[in-house]
């Protein structure tokens, strides 16, 4: 019987799952049997909230980088399953901005759904995949924290669905040695409110920056300064958030940036992004790759291209999300069922070359807000996903960049249209500058 491993119980992992069990040859309990293996103690990757940093109660590394007031900084409509709507799961329209405790009620309710729930194996970290010298199948090496063993088992397919925001990028600036603030990745970051009548100083102007400097606003910081290497964000930003060119150095609590000009910053938070870290692989399956749409050494984004017995889900720069990690993990599913003829080596290396010669002349965001959209699209025509339209999707994306720049702090006061019901999401029933409570009551209330 083909073996298949699932790395992770996230939305990725999650989509494989739920791919195979969507199939109606496999029951899985036929061929291929599927082994989940999840560090953490309850599914939904990042979307299960941790109040933890630094190590788990395990000793293992906190994978999660998820904090309490996230809500949803792009449209759900953008990311919806087009088998299981949202308001199929929540049985009326609800806002395009769902809080992270809503996202993850949607993502388990199809989950439940399906039933998959069976093939994970919980608390299980693993330690190790390789080739057998002897079988030519993977060997998975897994450690398993409820009974504190370890053993392998053998397999014939490996899918890695760790996901890539979780190890952080942290760079050094002089003095950090002595700085007498705190000073964190936006991955241990996880209450706003910590950070009320502080000056906070944010580096990066990506989305963790842009969010988590709104988040410690509305939460009544005193100040948020943004500091960028790559210019600033140059959103419409309310009184108190300002922008500065990067820092050079620090020395106590002042922070001292490379136009002259310094700061007294009680709190660093660098929003300084994440990198795809894979210690388990062996260095022969182990992808290495930049933070980009078009990723290296996978082709059609999903196959490892040095061993195709190896699929890697949501390792790309990401506007698409869940439906996309849906497509992939469709494509991923027909591969292993033999439903799909892969191309010779060197043709699938020359198409990942040219994927990246295609994102490399983009010139701005909308340019690659297409061409993700042209990807998920050309994954979704090779596989019975049902369909939707990308084309919707992209031009959503593209409005929601203008509601941004029109209004950084509001442009989660808008309402989208899902491209699989047609429905247009209703305005919520407080703005997102006020709305401080975010659990999944207050949101899906009718309003006050
Ligand atoms: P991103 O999107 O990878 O952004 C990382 C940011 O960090 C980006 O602005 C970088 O600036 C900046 N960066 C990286 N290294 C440095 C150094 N050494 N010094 C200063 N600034 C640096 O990560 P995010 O956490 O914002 O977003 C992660 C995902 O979450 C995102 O893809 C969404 O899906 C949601 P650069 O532009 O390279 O100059």
């Amino acid at each position: 019987m083909t073996r298949v491993a699932i790395i992770g119980a996230g939305p990725c992992g999650l989509a494989q799952l739920h791919a195979f069990v969507s199939d109606k040859t496999v029951d899985g309990t036929a061929t291929p049997e599927l082994v989940c293996y999840e560090k953490q103690s309850d599914w939904g990757g990042l979307w299960n909230y941790t109040w933890r940093t630094g190590l788990d109660q395990h000793g293992e590394p906190c994978h999660g980088s998820m904090y309490r007031y996230l809500w949803s900084n792009g449209p759900k409509e953008c990311l919806e399953f087009a088998d299981y709507t949202f308001e199929e799961h929540f049985g009326t329209p609800i806002g395009s901005f769902p809080p992270r405790e809503v996202l993850y009620d949607y993502i388990i309710g199809r989950a439940k759904r399906s039933g998959i729930r069976r093939f994970i194996r919980f608390n299980h970290v693993v330690r190790s995949v390789s080739r057998s010298a002897q079988s030519g199948r993977f060997v998975v090496c897994v450690h398993d924290h409820e009974t504190e063993t370890t053993s392998t088992e053998e397999f014939d397919y490996v899918v890695v669905a760790s996901g890539h925001f979780s190890t952080p990028n942290m760079p050094h600036y002089p003095g950090y040695e002595t700085y007498g603030g705190t000073l964190i990745h936006a991955h241990d970051f996880r209450d706003a409110a910590q950070f009320a009548d502080q000056n906070v100083m944010i580096i990066g102007s990506s989305y963790s920056a842009e969010d988590i400097a709104s988040q410690c606003w509305k939460y009544g910081a005193r100040s948020v300064t943004c500091s960028s290497r790559s210019g600033p964000m140059g959103f419409d930003w309310p009184d108190g958030i300002t922008e500065k060119p990067i820092l050079s150095h620090v020395d106590g609590r002042t922070v001292h940036f490379v136009d002259g000009s310094s700061a007294e910053i009680d709190a660093i938070i660098s929003c300084t992004g994440y990198l795809h870290h894979f210690p388990y692989m062996d260095d022969s399956l182990r992808l290495v790759t930049t933070n980009r749409l078009a990723t290296s050494m996978l082709y059609r984004g999903v196959v490892f291209q040095p061993d195709n017995a190896v699929m890697y889900l949501g390792m790309q720069d990401q506007w698409y999300t869940f439906n996309m990690f849906d497509v992939q993990a469709w494509y991923a599913r027909d591969v292993i069922l033999g439903r799909i003829d892969l191309p010779s080596a060197p043709e699938q290396a020359r198409w990942i070359e040219k994927q990246q010669a295609i994102e490399d002349g983009i010139e701005d965001d909308y340019g690659l807000i297409d061409y993700q959209g042209v990807y998920t699209q050309d994954l979704l025509e090779q596989s019975d996903y049902p369909t939707f339209s990308t084309a919707q999707v992209s031009a959503m994306f593209k409005d929601w960049k203008k509601h941004k720049k029109q209004s950084i702090i509001g442009y989660r006061d808008n309402g989208h249209t899902s491209p699989i019901t047609g429905t247009v999401a209703p305005v919520h029933h407080t703005a997102w500058v006020d709305a401080l409570d975010d659990s999944l009551e207050s949101f899906l209330a009718t309003g006050s």
